[in-house]
This record gives structure tokens, sequence and C-alpha cells, in this order.
């Protein structure tokens, strides 16, 4: 068989589930077989993140991203013709090494991201295999024990949706024989968390995740919520499902005064106040996974967190990881989390992602395997969760085309290798 060689890149403008602008790219190797990947994006991005590249003019309010897409049609484009689509780190480092930042802000964690996903989706068609098999095979992981189970993130708020709550997801956590009799029980808890909000009054109104987006007297009454419509799906709390929570605290920390101001409760709380309404909420709720429960920076106190909940269940860092090697081995010294939110686009290529996941990996750290707000129908993410094992893949509520991508192309793959 030939050297599958790209001929060249193109990319485009599309729209994210947000209705914002993306980018789109396209590797056409020499036999002109072609595979394409799209970006996603998100709203409470955190601030160590890799950069986008976005226009700034004045089309789509700044948000354009006609500078990254020719970037890639390009600086990028150009330095590509002629390499092996099917070596992903030597097409990682040459765009790590074009970009020429830390942060990829010159070309654009947006732009370097199409191209790296693209590429081995293209690699994938060629060798005639799956992309998780591809995956698999290209970074030489190990054969994964686990099958991911779905982080269905049922209630949306805080930027996500227009309520009145600070923490951003609840999610339903279910257990079962097989992926599909997870996704099963968890499509019977939406539709009885349905029923309950509606006889609750409120209006059946959907955040940018596809959860319901209720507005609540407490962030509490989110869980009260969430048991209720377990109990009425004839299954049993914390044996059948459990639940998760991404309460993204970044986003009502203010670094000034060092609290975390919750809504509506309209409660001032320092961070050790917080922990302890968390040892209450996880005495109170079978709550088994718990993401940014701190602000990005506030490394003091996520020690204390770990310290105190760590032991009990899993401890997600997501904008305090966000996705960096860099970051998770500072994490790893002063014991803060014990698990990382895994978001391509937070790095900007392929192999780095892999990197970190490796890190996480070789120091017993879980890795949960993860969408962003705004999202295309791309189903990339699915077939990674699967190649890396990981735990959870959270895509979402199981309404909006572009979450049930992600966990239909894993009903997909489950019935392919018996999960
Ligand atoms: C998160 C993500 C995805 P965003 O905080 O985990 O749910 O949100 O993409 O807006 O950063
Ligand atoms: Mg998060």
């Amino acid at each position: 068989m030939a050297h599958p060689t790209i001929d060249h890149v193109m990319a485009h403008e599309v729209l994210d589930s947000r209705g914002e602008p993306t980018v789109r790219a396209t590797v056409v190797l020499t036999d002109g077989q072609r595979g394409a990947a799209s970006v996603p994006a998100g709203v409470s991005t955190g601030a160590h993140e890799a950069l986008e590249l976005r226009d700034l003019a004045e089309r789509f309010a700044g948000k354009g991203v006609r500078k990254a897409v020719a970037r890639v049609n390009g600086t990028i484009g150009q330095a590509l013709i002629g390499m092996r689509v099917d070596d992903q780190p030597a097409i990682d480092h040459k765009l790590i090494e074009l970009d020429g930042t830390p942060d990829r802000s010159n070309l654009g964690a947006n732009s370097i991201l199409s191209v790296s996903l693209a590429a081995a989706r293209t690699a994938s068609i060629f060798s005639r295999l799956p992309l998780y098999q591809y995956l698999q095979k290209s970074f030489g992981l190990p054969r994964p024990d686990k099958f991911p189970r779905p982080m269905c993130n049922v209630l949306n708020g805080a930027k996500h949706a227009d309520n009145n709550i600070s923490f951003q997801e609840y999610q339903v956590l279910a257990g079962g024989k097989t992926y599909a009799a997870q996704i099963e029980r968890t499509a019977r808890i939406i539709d009885e968390l349905r029923e309950i909000l509606r006889h609750h009054g409120d209006r059946i109104l959907v955040g940018d995740e596809g959860g319901f987006a209720p507005m609540l007297e407490s962030n509490e009454q989110g869980l009260e919520f969430l048991s209720q419509a377990v109990a009425r799906s004839d299954l049993r709390l914390g044996d059948d499902v459990n639940f998760g929570l991404d309460v993204a605290a970044s986003e009502f920390y203010s670094i000034e005064r060092k609290i975390y101001l919750l809504q509506p409760e309209v409660r001032a709380m320092t961070a050790a106040e917080l922990i302890s309404l968390y040892q209450e909420l996880v005495a109170k709720y079978p709550i088994k996974t718990l993401e940014d429960g701190l602000a990005e920076d506030d490394w003091d106190s996520w020690k204390l967190l770990t310290e105190r909940l760590g032991k009990k269940i899993t401890i997600i860092g997501d904008d305090l990881f966000a996705t960096q090697r860099d970051r998770l081995n500072q994490g790893i010294k002063s014991r803060a989390a014990n698990a990382i939110l895994i978001k391509p686009n937070q790095v900007g290529t392929l192999t780095e992602t892999m990197e970190t996941i490796a890190t996480a990996r070789r120091n017993g750290y879980q890795c949960v395997v993860s969408h962003r707000s705004g999202e295309t129908c791309d189903d990339f993410i699915a077939d990674l969760a699967v190649a890396i094992g990981s735990e959870y893949l959270k895509a979402g509520s199981l309404m909006r085309s572009e979450r049930l991508a992600k966990y239909n192309r894993l009903l997909e793959i489950a019935a392919e290798v018996g999960a």
C-alpha cells in the first residue's frame, strides 16, 4: 500500500450549536481520500486554555473565524503538503512549531486542532480502521478495560442557561450492564424529570447542553428534583443511579474578595464554607463526581477539598487543569483533585491531549473526555473516549443533535465491541 501522503488541507467557517462560527478542516490525500473535523468552543472557558483565534471584526459580533480559516488554508496547509497523514506526532509537532507560542495565540488553537483531528480521521479512513482503533494503534494505547459511561447533564445552569442558579451542571450517572442500558435508564430519568418540572410550574426550556433550565429556589433543589425523578423511574438511588456536578466555580468566584457568591441563595462563602456545603450535599445525595468545585487558581482550597472528599468521590479538575500537562503536574504535586476533564481544544493538538492523558494515568488520576457548550455534530470525542478507556463521556443531555451525535456514536461502538 502506498504511503498516505497529504495532498492539501482546506478549511471553512461553519456554525456551532450556539450559532457562533467555528473552524471545520478537511485533509485530502494524494489518492483523493479525505477526512474532516470541526472544533467546538466553550462559553465558560478557563483562563489557562489555549487561545482561539477570532476575527474581532464586525461579523458575528467579533466571533468570526475567517482569520483562523485563512491560517489553515495558508501557512498550515502549505507546511503539511507531502507529510504522511498517519504520523500524528510529526503533524502535531509541525503545528506546534509553526505556531511557536505556548498558548497557540499565533495560529489559534481552533485552526490547529481542526487540522490535528482531521488528520487523525483521514488516517483512520486510509487505514480502514474505526477511529477509536486507529487512535489505540497509532498512540500505542493499552487495550482499555472499561467502556465510557454517560455523564449526562440533565439540568443546566449558570452560563449555559437563562435561569438563576450558580451550579452549571447536574449530571445523571446511570449504571447498567451495558452502555445501551445506561442510556435507556438516563432517558427514563429525563422523562420523569420533565414531568416533575412541569408539575412544579416550570416552562420546559433547555439550556446550551440540552438539559432542562428551570428557575430554582436553591442549588440544592436541583438535586432534590433529580432524586425524585430517579424514584419515579423505579430505579434505586445510589445503586442504579448516581449524580455528578460541574459547579464551574470560577464563574462565581471573586478574586479580589476571595469569596464564592452563590445564587439564588445570595450567599457569600469562603472556600472552606463551600467545601463544607459539598460535604453536606455528598452526605445527603449520591454524588459521585464533583467537577470544578473551586476556582481555577485557588490551589490551596483544592488541596483541602481533595483531603476532605477525595477518598469518597471523584474530584475533577476542568478549568483547573485546562488539559495542560504542566498544570496537571502541579495538581499532582500539590494533591489537588484526583481526576481530569479532557477537552482537546483546551490544549490544541491530539498529541498533547494524549500526553496529558498518559500523565494522568501514570499518577492514578481518572480521565473524563468532554464536549464543549458550543458543539457541532462532530463525534470525534466519542472515539477518543473509547480509545483511552475514559471513565465517562460527558456530552450534555440526551437532547439536541450535537449532543446525541456523541452518545449515539458510543451506541454504535458498544454494539461493535460488545460493551
Ligand atoms: C465545562 C464545559 C462543558 P464550556 O465547563 O465542562 O460542559 O463548558 O464548554 O462552556 O466550558
Ligand atoms: Mg467544566
